[in-house]
């Protein structure tokens, strides 16, 4: 399909800057000639996507909010939105790399890191000379990260940290990862562990379905010792690990837009020119009324962003409106992706279009940074001050 037959159906682009549109622009670019050529290639063979770290760092999609002083480029919220939207469209394991370095390893740092943190590790993060990995969930504890196992103890000149993390994304290639573990009073707190420290592991997890494009592993640490300039000192409690949640929710709820656009865009093109019993299958009422559905969610998806991230820009986005996001875009984009999947018959099974391909990443998106689930017991505690977990 031609990018100009991307939607934008109820004119949001005069709400954006220019600088929003031309950011948007180069992104979208960058997409079509490095992501789209090898995408499918990358998913099918279950392997990442080679150089693709440095890429995003050149064209600014890491830690794009963060402060130009520390490599960022100080941009506001809706462009950080727009990013993750455009890499999105290419694929969730494109947006979830940029996602992970941006809300789960810069945000942290820069909010509660020590000055030398931030002079250390932010700028090389920015241009994607060194990967970042964040460990919250465990094998045993997914939803209820306050049940954490991991934990760290003091031993006069380092930390003394064990436990494991499971189902980290970019654990296999990380540099460093910020982990979440419990201080001897148990109160949660993030260290920054390097690769190369002795006792610390980082195993793939092989044979998904689901982001084949992203690697997926385990954090496992073995009395790894920790030096105390890699304590984040800032914050203390589980606020610190959802605080990045927040952001990075955010950024899906933008993200999972571009997927749900691919697939439209794919099937608009599609039942115009496949025909049947004489006719293009996009003249019958049927596959119409799929199609109009998926423009009125994706324009729905569209605005309930825009606003948050005018909320966000103003400090005033409450953990709960975000949670109402990421829930309901990321199963408008599931339901786009299965949805348009049918109109193309059985060519929807098929690499060459995207459909297959979304909706298995969307398996995942739908699970990670709280479920599903999750998310709506967010939205039922904040109407009624009960909690249901
Ligand atoms: P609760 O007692 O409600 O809260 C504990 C403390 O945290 C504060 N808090 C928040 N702070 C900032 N942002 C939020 N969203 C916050 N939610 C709560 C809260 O005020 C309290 O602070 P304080 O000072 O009183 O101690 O916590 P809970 O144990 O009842 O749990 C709440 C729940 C279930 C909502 C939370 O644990 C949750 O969100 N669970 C889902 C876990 C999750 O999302 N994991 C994601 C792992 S990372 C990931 O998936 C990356 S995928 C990346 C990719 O590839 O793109
Ligand atoms: P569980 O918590 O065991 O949930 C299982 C089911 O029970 C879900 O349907 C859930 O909604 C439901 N459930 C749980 N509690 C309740 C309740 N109280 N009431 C009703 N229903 C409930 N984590 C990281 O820390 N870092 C990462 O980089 C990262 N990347 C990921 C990448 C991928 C590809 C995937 C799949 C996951 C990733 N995760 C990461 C983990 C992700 O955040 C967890 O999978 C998610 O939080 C759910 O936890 P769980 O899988 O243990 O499921």
């Amino acid at each position: 399909y031609s990018l100009t037959s991307i939607p934008d159906y109820y004119g949001i682009d005069s709400l954006l800057t220019e600088e929003h549109k031309l950011i948007r622009q180069s992104v979208r670019d960058w997409v079509e000639s490095f992501v789209m050529p090898q995408i499918d290639h990358a998913a099918q063979n279950h392997t990442d996507i080679p150089n693709l770290m440095k890429e995003l760092g050149q064209i600014g999609a890491l830690g794009p909010y963060i402060p130009v002083e520390y490599g960022g480029s100080g941009l506001d919220q809706i462009s950080y939105g727009l990013i993750m939207q455009e890499l999105e469209r290419g694929d969730s394991a494109v947006r979830s790399a940029a996602s992970v370095q941006s809300s789960l390893v810069m945000f942290p740092i820069n909010e509660f890191g020590s000055e030398e943190q931030k002079r250390k590790y932010l700028p090389k993060l920015a241009a994607g000379e060194m990967i970042g990995s964040f460990g919250l969930t465990e094998p045993n504890h997914g939803s209820d990260p306050s049940s954490m196992e991991t934990n760290f103890k003091d031993m006069g000149d380092h930390y003394l940290l064990n436990g494991a993390k499971m189902w980290i994304t970019n654990s296999p290639l990380c540099d460093i990862a910020v982990v979440w573990a419990k201080n001897e009073e148990g109160k949660v707190q993030g260290l920054i562990v390097e690769r190369g420290m002795e006792g610390f592991t980082t195993p793939e997890t092989h044979n998904k379905w689901s982001l084949r494009a992203s690697k997926t592993g385990e954090l496992v640490f073995n009395n790894v010792k920790v030096s105390k300039e890699n304590l984040l000192p800032g914050v203390t409690g589980l606020k610190g690990p959802l605080s990045c949640l927040n952001s990075a929710r955010y950024g899906i709820s933008w993200g999972v837009i571009g997927a749900a656009i691919d697939c439209y865009c794919t099937a608009v093109q599609y039942s115009k020119e496949r025909k049947q019993f004489g006719k293009p299958i996009g003249s019958y009422q049927l596959q119409q009324k799929k199609l109009a559905e998926f423009l009125t969610e994706i324009t729905k998806a569209q605005l309930l962003c825009l606003q948050l991230g005018n909320l966000k820009n103003e400090h005033k986005a409450t953990p709960a409106q975000i949670s109402m996001a990421k829930r309901n875009n990321v199963k408008m984009a599931i339901d786009i992706a299965r949805e348009s999947r049918q109109i193309l018959g059985g060519m929807g099974i098929m690499g060459e279009f995207p459909m297959m391909r979304h909706a298995a990443n969307l398996e995942s998106v739908i699970t990670y940074e709280g479920t599903h689930d999750v998310h709506l017991l967010i939205t039922g505690l904040d109407i009624t001050g009960i909690n249901a977990f």
